[in-house]
């Protein structure tokens, strides 16, 4: 009995795995509500819906969630916001971060790789990060540890890159968010001879596609984006297993006080992933515009088409699911 017990306790270490295919349903739901409104310049409208369809979904979970990277501060987020609690209330204590539409912009111009995206871990697990800038450098699995360090020069970690890669430099292409504030690093890269892609949001997805460079035909995430989609990405790279270093810029006294309360003793520290995202981690990402990865929603005549990656640390899975749901009017 025992022996059957203990290889019991090994299979289900961790989360509830059931909990995996239960996030699935809580992208898709905000994904389908936000690609209602793709292409409508309205980044606020589409950023609403999302919200609001993913918050529903989340409260029929059986779990005691706590956002805690969610939508921003109570006081302007009415939904979503960090500390606010998700779920039925029975089940176990977990983390949680969100963005229900990441890459409101690009949804609103109807681009490439706007998502809704969700992950789960156990309760502390997850980095509480404030809503500031973080710098960011991802990889994608089967390298060193060393291959890469946010201290060093670009053209550096290119070259590591490159050379862990076993291809020239101008093989490589980094993936990089397209403002002013890049001017100096993408100079950096383009003299390496490496190339750069670009984008103008949605540095969650940029960071998950590194994951897979023959598909996407990204090696390399670098620059500055947001904390919260950098706990997001860390929490999918634990998954997939890709590395992953961020910093918090905390420029500020205000800021550096405002992280010294959500637990952040060190500004200066370098976040790897398995310290922004511990313990098992559940992730789900579904396409609201077309991308890389993943296909946008599609509404046929008769039913609409969702395409979600869902990840578990502790298995290391990586599903990718297709569904077609016919009873419309639940959306
Ligand atoms: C990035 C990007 C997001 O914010 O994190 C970015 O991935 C950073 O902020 O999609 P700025 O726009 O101020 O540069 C988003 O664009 C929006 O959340
Ligand atoms: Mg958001
Ligand atoms: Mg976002």
């Amino acid at each position: 009995m025992s022996k059957i017990m203990n290889a019991a306790d090994k299979i289900s270490a961790g989360l509830d795995r059931v909990l995996t295919m239960e996030l699935v349903r809580v992208t898709e739901r905000a994904a389908v509500a936000a690609a209602r409104l793709r292409g409508r310049g309205d980044e606020k409208a589409a950023d609403q819906v999302a919200v609001d369809a993913m918050r529903t979904e989340l409260n029929r979970l059986a779990i005691k969630g706590t956002v805690v990277i969610g939508e921003g501060e109570r006081d302007e987020a009415p939904m979503l916001y960090i500390g606010e609690e998700v779920g039925t209330g029975k089940g176990p204590a977990v983390d949680i971060a969100l963005d229900p539409l990441e890459g409101t912009t690009i949804c609103a111009k109807n681009l490439p790789n706007a998502l809704a995206v969700v992950a789960l871990a156990e309760k502390g697990s997850l980095l509480n990060a404030p809503d500031v800038y973080m710098d960011k450098i991802a990889i994608g699995p089967g390298y060193a540890a060393d291959v890469i360090d946010i201290d060093a020069p670009p053209a550096e970690n290119i070259a590591r890159l490159a050379k862990a890669k076993g291809v020239p430099v101008g093989e490589v292409t980094a993936c990089i968010l397209d403002r002013p504030r890049h001017a100096r690093l993408i100079e950096a890269v383009r003299g390496t001879g490496a190339a750069i892609r670009l984008i103008g949001d949605g540095d969650v997805a940029g960071v998950i596609h590194t994951t897979d460079p023959e598909e996407t035909g990204i090696d390399i995430y670098m620059g500055i984006g947001g904390a919260p989609e950098g706990v997001l990405a860390a929490a999918a790279l634990r998954c997939t297993g890709g590395q992953m270093q961020g910093r918090l810029i905390l420029d500020t006294p205000e800021k550096i006080e405002r992280a010294a309360r959500m637990g952040v003793s060190d500004p200066n520290k370098a976040y790897r992933a398995d310290e922004m995202a511990r313990g098992d981690v559940l992730f789900a990402a579904t396409g609201v515009t077309d991308g890389n990865m993943l296909s946008g929603v599609k509404f046929g005549r008769n039913f609409i088409t969702t395409h979600t990656i869902v990840l578990r640390s502790s298995s290391r899975t990586v599903r990718e699911i297709k569904a077609r749901h016919q009873d419309l009017d639940k959306f």
